[in-house]
Parts: structure tokens; C-alpha cells; sequence
């Protein structure tokens, strides 16, 4: 067994670093960091007096980013100065109401965190805790290292996260036809000569599953190429309108209209598949019964228009085809993903330039997958609802249902890390409630909010700016191979801990030295032995020296890396076929069985009736994230914030107009929100964005409670899945809409 003084030595975890490329006391100096608030990485300086940040700023040598921020990076300054950010732990009482919580030591309070546990785990199983992992797990690297080892090592099978909110379909895509959850490919943005983006807007999100800062920049420069782009999305984006062409679907269609795409090439005799495919007859016989004129219905889209679609990604030199949450979030999510990723493959656009590529990453992410266990799915399913898991994760959307009802294996714990469920997961008033029948709760952030204030502890790490950085999962899903280490750009508070040491800490308390037996289990425990000897920045140099750029003399390594602490170049995408797949056959597989069998449901799509009313989809906002930096000043201004957009005929239909206050109504629940009326929306659908609501009890956010808003998962269903990878399904909602003023007036009467 291991102690904590095993991760305080030198070379471990913690403490100031001996060969820091900066002198952390130096005052008045310009570090060079990344910032760690969305997928683009982008590099900056933080400028400093030695405690304090003054300012952020575009790091111009940054070779990826070169200079490229938006406007959210303030934030990174204004969560390190936040008044509201959680410095010390925090102990609530069972019993107590939501948010009632008193300052603790962090002695005392990780000692009662491992303790509940503990209990939990004594009488009623290990399956008794649940763990949920949220979205900035992917920029830390104490949560991708030790915050895996212990939340994987806890043996349950309730192991949730934003996965099931986000790429899922993409991960069980990739899994199905490349071998791998991790083996989603990059559209090859600079190098392509037409880029069809669905159900994406990186001109606001920065992009996702596609690390690349400055999307304008690269959009033009595919216009300077002569390229072509074109978007397709129920709502005129920011990003149609730096396109060529736009083109409204019905929101949940998508997966026909690759199909009719996909009908398209193979009957025009436009398919120019590459090698190393397998499946091809088969999948073109299931196109069959998906003629662009036999979709146009259901699609929106008109069969003229679905055909010059498929031409013009045929036609083009190099074409990229770009599918993101809007695609991820339907019915047939998993079907989209397969059928984008076919598209590219048989139009010869999979692994070469311009098209979609994977990435050489300096630290192989595929080994990483396989050592936790994350290449499978249907090994278990859930209890209640027997849900399938996919990369040893179980869909969000089922976990209020494990927590409320009895019998065995009942959630009775939870331990949530970077997340915040309860606005981010779908019907989030439900999980909301869930929560406070917890019997105990763990939370990893620094912030009470509408999640975090359910918790019998909470456990803060230290700001951003305050930890070392490392892109262990960005850079496997980025337009270029590039490297950077980081260190921490300010003197770290004393007394402050980051993320990985506080599940160090944990699991050390837990006792994780057990675990399951075989060779993964022998590997897995070896591994956290490793881990805890060299540390998180010792495991990068390990996975820089393992790595494709590691090999042989002159390699890459740590040392070698941080010689250029703007970050590494290490060159634009290579193909990589066959080489990099592990499928059983050592082919794409362009038609697996279980994708397959799913096609009659979609077919269904064609005949059923489309409903009368509204449907609903989501939208981001430029200075939001998710549920968080609300609470930073700068942030929440602008215009239509939390706006629900609506066509005009819609609006005319219910006598609304910009500006009306409206109430929403689904089969879960109800919120209110502004109404905007713009033809950039398609009839029949209606835009709001998601996490907001900050007006609960408890809740420790003082700018964010004062600009609420409502949040959209108090509508999203939590029944309405992808069949396949159970993702949330939040798209496509029905949702009726109506004036409050005018229901006001009729209760009067
Ligand atoms: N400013 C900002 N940036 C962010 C975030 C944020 O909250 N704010 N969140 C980050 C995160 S976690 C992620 S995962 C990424 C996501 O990055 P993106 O995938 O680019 O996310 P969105 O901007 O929501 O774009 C989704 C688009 O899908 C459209 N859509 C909705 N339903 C459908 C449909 O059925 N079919 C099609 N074709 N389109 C549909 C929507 O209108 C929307 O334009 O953004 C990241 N970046
Ligand atoms: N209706 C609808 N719902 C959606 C979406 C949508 O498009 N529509 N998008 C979905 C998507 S793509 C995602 S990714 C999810 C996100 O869902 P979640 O990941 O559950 O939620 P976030 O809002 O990202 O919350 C992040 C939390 O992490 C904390 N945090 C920030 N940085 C750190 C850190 O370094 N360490 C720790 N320990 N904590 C930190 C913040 O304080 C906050 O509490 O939302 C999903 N929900
Ligand atoms: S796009 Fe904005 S939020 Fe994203 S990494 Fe760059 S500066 Fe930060
Ligand atoms: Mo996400």
C-alpha cells in the first residue's frame, strides 16, 4: 500500500518544481500557459506580479492558435479572482438543506468524503456509489490521470459522465468501425477543399472533437484555397454565415439524409473507395430504400438539393464531412456518426488529406482506452431500465432512475467531479431531486451550485491557473500534431490542491488496492503503482517516451518538450491506415451488424407523422460554457442572452413577438424565457440554449443568480435516448409555447 508521502517526494506530484522553464517567484514576469475553457487550447500569456494575474492574453508564438483568443478567455482571470470560488473545503450535515455547508479542514473533510464511501460501499456494494465525470475533465490532467485511476478502481458499474450528453455516437462509431472509442477522426480543416459541417457551429463553440483555435481564420483560408463550404442545421448559424451554402434539416433527420447522400454517390457511380474497407456491397444495398426524393419529407430537405449535396462532396479535391453535437444529440445518433464517417470512406475522403484523418498524438490515447478498459460495449447493462454500456460508462439519463428506486444494487453515493448534472443532464429537475435522497455525496469543484450544493463534501481544487497542463485527451482529436507542456503560470495559494492530488488523497483513503483480478486488473493495479512513484508529470514523460514521437534516440521526451514551452509542431495529420485500426477484420467496417439491425427503426422516421407543434433544439452562446463561468461578470452580457428563437409563422401563429415573455411546456416540465422571432430559425423548430437556472436554493453564485435565466433540461426527456449509445436524445423535443401574458388574461376571465 502506498502513502501519501510516496507522492510528495521528489519527482512526485506535488510541491514547487526544481526545473519549472519559469522562476515561479519571479514578479512581474509573462507565462506562458494554455488556456483550459473549451476544445481550441489556445495558447496565452498570463501576466503577473507573481501572485496575482494581471492580464491574459493571445500567445502569438502559440503554433496552433497563433495569438487567437475569444472573448471567453477573460474567464481565466476572472475564475482565479472569483470571490465566489471555493478555497476551502466544505462539510454539509446530513439532514441540512442544499447549500448549508460549513468550512472544513482538508483533513477533515477528505477523511468524511472516504468514510461515506466507505459505509456505502460496506453494506450495500460497490455498485451502492455512482460516479459522474464532467466536461473539463478533458483539459486536466490530474483528473485524466489519478482522477481515472480511483474512479475507475471503485469496481461500480454506475460509472456516468458528459459523455452521454455529448460524443458518444462518435465513440461507439468509432469503436464499430474502427476498433476503437477513441478513434474518431479530425476533419483535415486546412488542407480540404469543401467542408460539409452538420449540426455543428464552431464559429461559436470553437469547435469540438476538432481542436482548432481560430475556425474564421481557417474557414477563410478554405475559401482562399477555392474550397466551398456548407452547412447543414435547422438554425442559420454564426458558421452558415461564413458559408458558401446553407441548408435547413428537421431537426432528428440526419441520419436519413446521409442515407439519401450516401444513395446518391453509389447511384450517380460517384464512390471512389479507398483500400482497407470492408462492408462496402452492404451498406450500398441499405441505401436502397433512402432515394433523396423517398427522405425529402422527413429531411426538409428537397430531393434537388440533397442530390447537389452529394455531387459537390464528390466533386470536390478533398472533402471533409463534420458532424457535432447537433447530430449527437437525436434518436439515431449513433447512426449519423456511422453514416458521416462512411460517407468520407467511400467517397475516398477517410485518411488523406483534406479529408477526415486521425491524429499521431505524442501520447497514444488508443493504449491509454485499452488499459482502462474503455474498448467494449454491452459487457453490463443498467438495472432498471437495462440500458447497454458503451466504453464502460452507462448513460446519464438513467441515473435518477438508480437512485430512486429500491432493491439491490440502488444507488445510494455519488462522487461527481467537473460536472454539474443537474443543468446538464436531461431532465435535470428530476436529478435535481435524486440528489437530495442521496445517502452521501462527494463533489470535486470549486463551485456550490445547482449540483454541487446536494453534496455532504465538497473538495475544491485550485484554480486554473494554478496546475500544470498537458493535453493528454485534446491533442488526439486536433487538426494539427502538437504537443505543449504547461506549468502552473501562478504560485500555487497555500495549502491549495489540485485535481489529481485530491483523488490521490481519496484513493489512497479508499483503499483502492484491490480491484478486479486478470490481466487487466494486474496491468491496471501496476499501472497506479507507476503512477503514483513518477506522478501525473512523470506519467507524461512516460506516454511522450511510449508514444509514436518518443521512439528510438533523439525522441521525443519531457525534457525536450518543454525546450519549447509555447508548445510543439509536430506537423499536420498523416494517414495512418491500416495500421492504426484494431478491428477484428484490420478493415473499416463500413456495415456492423449491430449498426445494421438498427436501420428498420430508422425507416420508421419515413412514415411517421411529423407532429403539429414545436420542437425543440439547443444553442451556444459565445460567452457561456455549458452551466459554468456564469458567475464571471465579463461573460454574461450580450445580446439574447437565453433567448428562445422562433420562425415568424410560428410566433404570428401564438401572437408572439421579440420580446414576449412565454411559458414552455413538455411532458417533463416547464420553463419561461424570452421569445425572439427571426427567419434565421426553420419553421416548426425552436432555439434555446442550455445551462442556465442558477436561481436555486443553496446556490453559491452571486453574478449567475443574478442573471438566472432558466434551464433548458427542466424540458429535455430522459426517455428520449439514441437507441444505440444512449446518449441524451435533447433535440427534437415537443414543446408547446405560449404567451404568459395572454394565459394571464384568460384566468382572469
Ligand atoms: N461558447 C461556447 N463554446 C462551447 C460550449 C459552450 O457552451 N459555449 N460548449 C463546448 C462543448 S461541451 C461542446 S461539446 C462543443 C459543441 O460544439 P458544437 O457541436 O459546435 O455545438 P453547438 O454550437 O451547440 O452546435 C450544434 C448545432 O447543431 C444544430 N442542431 C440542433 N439539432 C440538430 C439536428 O437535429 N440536426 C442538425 N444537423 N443540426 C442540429 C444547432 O442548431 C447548432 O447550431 O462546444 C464547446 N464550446
Ligand atoms: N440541452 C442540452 N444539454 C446539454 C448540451 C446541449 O447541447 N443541450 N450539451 C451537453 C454537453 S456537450 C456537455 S459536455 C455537458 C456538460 O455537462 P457537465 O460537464 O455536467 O457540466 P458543465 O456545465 O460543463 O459543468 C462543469 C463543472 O465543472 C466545474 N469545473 C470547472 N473546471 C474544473 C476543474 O478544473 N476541476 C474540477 N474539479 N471542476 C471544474 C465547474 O465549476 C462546473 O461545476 O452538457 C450537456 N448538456
Ligand atoms: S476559443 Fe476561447 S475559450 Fe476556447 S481555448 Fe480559445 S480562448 Fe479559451
Ligand atoms: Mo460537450
Amino acid at each position: 500500500m502506498f502513502h501519501l508521502h510516496a507522492f510528495r517526494e521528489p519527482g512526485g506530484y506535488t510541491g514547487p518544481d526544481a526545473d519549472m522553464t519559469h522562476d515561479p517567484t519571479d514578479p512581474s514576469a509573462r507565462r506562458i500557459a494554455t488556456c483550459l475553457l473549451c476544445e481550441a487550447c489556445c495558447g496565452i500569456t498570463v501576466e503577473t506580479d507573481g501572485v496575482r494575474p494581471l492580464a491574459v492574453r493571445g500567445d502569438p508564438d502559440d503554433p496552433m492558435s497563433q495569438g487567437f483568443v475569444c472573448p471567453k478567455v477573460v474567464g481565466m482571470k476572472e475564475l482565479h479572482e472569483d470571490p465566489d470560488r471555493l478555497r476551502t473545503p466544505l462539510v454539509r450535515e446530513a439532514g441540512d438543506p442544499p447549500g448549508r455547508f460549513r468550512e472544513a479542514s482538508w483533513e477533515e473533510a477528505a477523511l468524511r468524503a472516504a468514510e461515506g464511501l466507505r459505509r456505502v460501499r460496506r453494506a450495500h456494494g460497490r455498485d451502492a456509489i455512482a460516479v459522474y465525470q464532467g466536461n473539463p475533465t478533458a483539459h486536466n490532467l490530474g483528473l485524466l490521470t489519478f482522477g481515472q485511476l480511483v474512479m475507475r478502481r471503485l469496481g461500480t458499474k454506475n460509472l456516468y459522465s458528459a459523455s452521454t450528453t455529448d460524443q458518444v455516437p462518435h465513440m461507439l462509431a468509432a469503436h464499430e468501425m474502427f476498433g476503437s472509442p477513441v478513434l474518431m477522426p479530425v476533419p483535415d480543416v486546412d488542407r480540404t477543399t469543401h467542408w460539409l459541417i452538420v449540426g455543428a457551429n464552431p464559429a461559436v463553440s470553437n469547435g469540438s472533437l476538432m481542436t482548432a483555435p481560430d475556425v474564421r481564420r481557417r474557414i477563410e483560408g478554405i475559401r482562399a484555397r477555392g474550397g466551398t463550404i456548407t452547412v447543414v442545421d435547422p438554425r442559420r448559424t454564426e458558421t452558415a454565415a461564413l458559408a458558401d451554402r446553407h441548408v435547413f434539416v428537421r431537426p432528428g433527420a440526419d441520419p436519413l439524409l446521409f442515407f439519401a447522400l450516401l444513395h446518391t454517390v453509389f447511384h450517380e457511380g460517384l464512390a471512389r473507395p479507398g483500400p482497407h474497407l470492408s462492408g462496402l456491397s452492404r451498406l450500398r444495398e441499405l441505401t436502397d430504400g433512402f432515394a433523396p426524393e423517398h427522405v425529402a419529407q422527413a429531411t426538409g430537405v428537397a430531393a434537388e438539393i440533397t442530390q447537389d449535396l452529394a455531387r459537390a462532396f464528390c466533386r470536390a479535391e478533398r472533402a471533409a464531412v463534420y458532424v457535432r453535437v447537433g447530430t449527437c444529440h437525436q434518436e439515431h445518433a449513433t447512426l449519423a456518426s456511422w453514416l458521416a464517417y462512411a460517407l468520407a470512406a467511400v467517397t475516398g475522403n477517410l485518411d488523406r488529406p483534406g479529408g477526415l484523418m486521425w491524429t499521431t498524438p505524442a501520447i497514444d490515447l488508443s493504449l491509454v482506452a485499452r488499459l482502462l478498459g474503455l474498448e467494449g460495449h454491452g459487457r453490463f447493462s443498467s438495472r432498471v431500465r437495462a440500458r447497454p454500456e458503451v466504453a464502460g460508462e452507462l448513460p446519464v439519463a438513467v441515473l435518477a432512475e438508480e437512485i430512486e428506486t429500491p432493491g439491490p444494487g440502488q444507488v445510494r453515493a455519488l462522487l461527481t467531479a467537473a460536472g454539474n448534472p443537474v443543468l446538464s443532464a436531461p431532465n435535470g429537475r428530476r436529478i435535481d431531486r435524486a440528489l437530495a435522497s442521496l445517502e452521501h455525496m462527494v463533489s470535486v469543484d470549486a463551485y456550490i451550485n445547482e449540483t454541487t450544493r446536494h453534496a455532504h463534501v465538497i473538495l475544491p481544487p485550485c484554480s486554473p491557473l494554478e496546475r500544470a497542463h498537458f493535453d493528454l485527451a485534446l491533442n488526439a482529436f486536433a487538426v494539427r500534431n502538437t504537443a505543449k507542456w504547461v506549468d502552473p503560470p501562478l504560485e500555487r495559494t497555500s495549502g491549495a490542491r489540485d485535481d489529481g492530488e485530491i483523488f490521490v488523497d481519496l484513493g489512497l483513503r479508499l483503499r483502492l488496492g484491490g480491484g478486479r483480478n486478470g490481466v487487466r486488473g494486474v496491468a491496471r493495479r501496476a499501472l497506479s503503482r507507476v503512477a503514483l512513484r513518477v506522478g501525473a508529470k512523470g506519467l507524461v514523460g512516460l506516454g511522450l517516451r511510449l508514444g509514436p514521437h518518443g521512439i528510438g534516440r533523439g525522441g521525443l521526451s519531457l525534457a525536450g518538450l518543454r525546450k519549447h514551452p509555447h508548445g510543439l509542431d509536430l506537423g499536420p495529420l498523416e494517414p495512418r491506415l491500416p495500421g492504426v485500426l484494431s478491428t477484428a477484420s484490420r478493415h473499416v467496417e463500413l456495415a456492423p451488424e449491430s449498426f445494421v439491425r438498427e436501420v428498420p427503426a430508422l425507416r420508421m422516421l419515413l412514415e411517421r407523422p411529423r407532429p403539429p407543434g414545436l420542437v425543440l433544439i439547443g444553442r451556444r452562446e459565445l460567452r457561456s460554457n455549458n452551466s459554468w463561468l456564469h458567475n464571471a461578470r465579463a461573460l454574461v452580457k450580450g445580446p439574447r442572452r437565453g433567448a428562445l428563437v422562433l420562425h415568424p409563422t410560428d410566433a404570428a401563429a401564438r401572437g408572439l413577438s421579440t420580446g414576449t415573455r412565454v411559458r414552455m411546456r413538455t411532458r417533463v416540465g416547464e420553463i419561461e424565457a424570452v421569445v425572439v422571432v427571426s427567419d434565421e430559425i426553420m419553421p416548426g423548430v425552436a432555439s434555446l440554449p442550455h445551462g442556465w437556472g442558477h436561481d436555486r436554493e443553496g446556490v453559491r453564485l452571486g453574478v449567475a443568480a443574478a442573471h438566472a435565466g432558466a434551464s433548458l433540461n427542466d424540458l429535455t426527456d430522459d426517455a428520449r435516448l439514441d437507441r444505440l449509445s444512449g446518449n441524451a436524445a435533447f433535440n427534437g423535443v415537443a414543446v408547446e409555447v405560449e404567451a404568459i401574458s395572454v394565459e394571464i388574461a384568460a384566468a382572469a376571465r
